[in-house]
Parts: C-alpha cells; sequence; structure tokens
C-alpha cells in the first residue's frame, strides 16, 4: 500500500539528491568558511598531532612524520548546522582508523575529545570516528587544505553536522564519559546527528 503514496512515483525529474538531504538542509555549491574567532596560522616546524587520554601509551606525530603515514581519497557530504550542505567534497588525507593502528586504546574509552590549535574542541563517541567513518583532511581537490576551512589538517566527520569537524586538528584525546566542546557548552547538541535535527541540546 505504502507505494502508491510514495512522493517520488512517477515524477519525470526526480531529485536525485532528496534521500541526500537531511531534513532542514539547502545544497550550496559553495564552500563557506565558518570559524569562531581568528584563523590561527601553524607553522609547520611546530605542528604536532597526538592522540592522548584513555591509550597505553600516548603518540605525537611531526609534520613530516604524519605525511608518511598512509593516505587515502574521500568523497563525502557535508552538513552544516546553518543549514548548507555540499555535496561530493572531495578530499585526501589519513583514516582516523589508520592512526588508531599505533596506539592501544583502553577499554573505557567510549568517548574522545577533539582538539584543536588555537584551543576549539569538540566531542564525539570513539565509535563515529572508527571503521573509516573519519578522516584527518589534509587537501580538498587535490590541492593542500586552505588555512581558513582547517589547514593544515583539520578533522572530518561527514555523519555529523559540521561543527563536529575540528579545523586546525591538535589531537584526539580518549575519554571514558561523554563532555561538551566549545559549541556543546554553548547549547548545541552533544551528539550532532543531522538526519534526525540534533541541532541544539534539546534536541538530543
Ligand atoms: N577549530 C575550529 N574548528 C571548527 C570551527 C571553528 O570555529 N574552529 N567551526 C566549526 C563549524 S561550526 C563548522 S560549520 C565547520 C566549518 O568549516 P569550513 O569553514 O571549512 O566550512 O568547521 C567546524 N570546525
Ligand atoms: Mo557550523
Amino acid at each position: 500500500m505504502a507505494s502508491f503514496f510514495n512522493p517520488g512515483f512517477g515524477r519525470k525529474h526526480p531529485n536525485q539528491y532528496a534521500d541526500r538531504l537531511p531534513p532542514g538542509q539547502y545544497e550550496t555549491h559553495d564552500f563557506p568558511v565558518l570559524t569562531a574567532g581568528p584563523t590561527p596560522r601553524i607553522p609547520i616546524e611546530s605542528w604536532t598531532f597526538s592522540l592522548t587520554g584513555l591509550v597505553d601509551t600516548p603518540v605525537t606525530w611531526t609534520w613530516d612524520q604524519f605525511q608518511a603515514l598512509p593516505q587515502q581519497e574521500f568523497t563525502v557530504d557535508i552538513h552544516c548546522v546553518t543549514k548548507w550542505s555540499k555535496f561530493d567534497t572531495r578530499w585526501h588525507g589519513i583514516s582516523v582508523e589508520t592512526l588508531l593502528e599505533h596506539i592501544i586504546i583502553k577499554p573505557e574509552a567510549r568517548y574522545v575529545m577533539a582538539y584543536s590549535h588555537g584551543g576549539y574542541t569538540t566531542n564525539l563517541p570513539l565509535d563515529d570516528l572508527r571503521q573509516g567513518k573519519a578522516f584527518i583532511g589534509m587537501g580538498v581537490d587535490g590541492e593542500p587544505l586552505a588555512a581558513e576551512h582547517g589547514g593544515p589538517a583539520r578533522l572530518v566527520v561527514p555523519k555529523l553536522y559540521f561543527w563536529k569537524s575540528a579545523k586546525w586538528i591538535q589531537g584526539l584525546r580518549f575519554m571514558a564519559h561523554d563532555q561538551p566542546g566549545f559549541w556543546e557548552q554553548a547549547g548545541y547538541s552533544m551528539y550532532g546527528n543531522p538526519w534526525t535535527e540534533q541541532r541544539y541540546r534539546s534536541d538530543d
């Protein structure tokens, strides 16, 4: 019965993106810049990336060491809580799963605080970073990542609202309990699922 009422049935020009646009979002072809505060400029010589917190032995990479890790390409849709979505953004970078091969995470770790050069933080469940669901992006469309978009490197977690994708990433800190990051302390959702419109804490 339900198929009789499928709104896509019989359409002459079905929207090929209908199933890719979360509720309340619109598609943009721009790449807007959204930053709270100034753009940090991180000299490559002093750039580091660390895995810390509930791990057996923390690890820190310099830029050169980080570049030597296996890189991949990722084509993903991104969804900003200010309601723009951008389809098929093309990135290169390092899967978080690849980074996790270098540490042993303590069993009590369930959450991660992503922290950035410049002081930004955002919290995520560990599971949402695993198995290729998140990566450290170092370039878009074959070019190095522009500073305003988080270059030299940012976290990208496509399945969550884009504020979870910390620009100028400095590290991931493993935690037993969920703790609010920068926007989460200001009243945004602890999780940020665009498909259920978890924009604010009251939506959790
Ligand atoms: N370090 C840092 N990361 C950040 C932010 C920020 O202010 N600082 N803003 C977040 C928000 S709200 C969004 S929508 C995206 C915007 O990324 P863009 O500027 O590349 O579009 O970055 C996220 N990551
Ligand atoms: Mo945002």
